[in-house]
């Protein structure tokens, strides 16, 4: 009886020890990672969509949903990136009605004349660019860039962008609004771990 709970005991120990190992071995793993777009003319751009894509991690589709709105007849933020199987909201802080739409063949989709929030979200389940506009007002334009990945985001003004990536060899896609919605983004192979990473894209 004793043995038994010595053992358990040493067992119990073996399983804690190892799950702070464990851990240890995660917060290792990843880390912030800060990288730098510059245009074809070495300047940073901002609001370029970022990708990574690590060997070995899978892209299974998330289930969040996140909002895009329309303020001040503009879409706010302009461009969003999200992973393949988010739902996007589109409310409307406009007192002005708006008609949301895309033609894109990732995600063919319109919000017929509506104030405030729309009943039900747009899933966007496939990877690509769709442009959104209004029917109402034509200079608006967003765009929602869908990515089979969970590492992404978008460059702020110094053209800038932290992300919290395992080291290693990957491969990393870039976007911007200046290039088509068919065009899927230039890639880049990128060494992750040995501080700050440039990429510079090409004409
Ligand atoms: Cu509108």
């Amino acid at each position: 009886m004793r043995a038994s709970t010595t053992t358990k005991r040493q067992c119990l120990r073996q399983i804690v020890t190892g799950l702070l190992l464990c851990a240890a071995t995660l917060s290792s793993w990843a880390a912030v990672q800060r990288l730098q777009i510059l245009n074809a003319a070495g300047q940073p751009l901002s609001n370029a969509a970022v990708a990574v894509f690590v060997k070995g991690v899978s892209a299974t589709t998330t289930g969040k949903t996140v909002d895009m709105g329309q303020r001040n007849k503009k879409f706010v933020p302009p461009l969003i990136v999200i992973q393949t199987g988010t739902a996007v909201n589109f409310p409307n802080f406009d007192t002005v009605r708006h008609h949301v739409y895309s033609f894109s063949p990732i995600k063919p989709f319109e919000i017929k004349l509506y104030s405030g929030r729309p009943a039900a979200p747009v899933v966007f389940d496939k990877p690509g660019t769709a442009t959104l506009g209004c029917n109402i007002h034509d200079s608006m334009v967003g765009y929602i860039h869908v990515v089979d990945t969970p590492y992404f985001g978008i460059t702020n003004e110094q053209g800038l962008l932290e992300l919290d990536l395992p080291s290693g060899d990957h491969r990393v896609r870039i976007w911007h609004p200046s290039m088509t919605e068919t065009n899927p983004g230039q890639e880049f192979r990128a060494t992750v771990g040995n501080g700050p990473v440039t990429l510079q894209l090409r004409n």
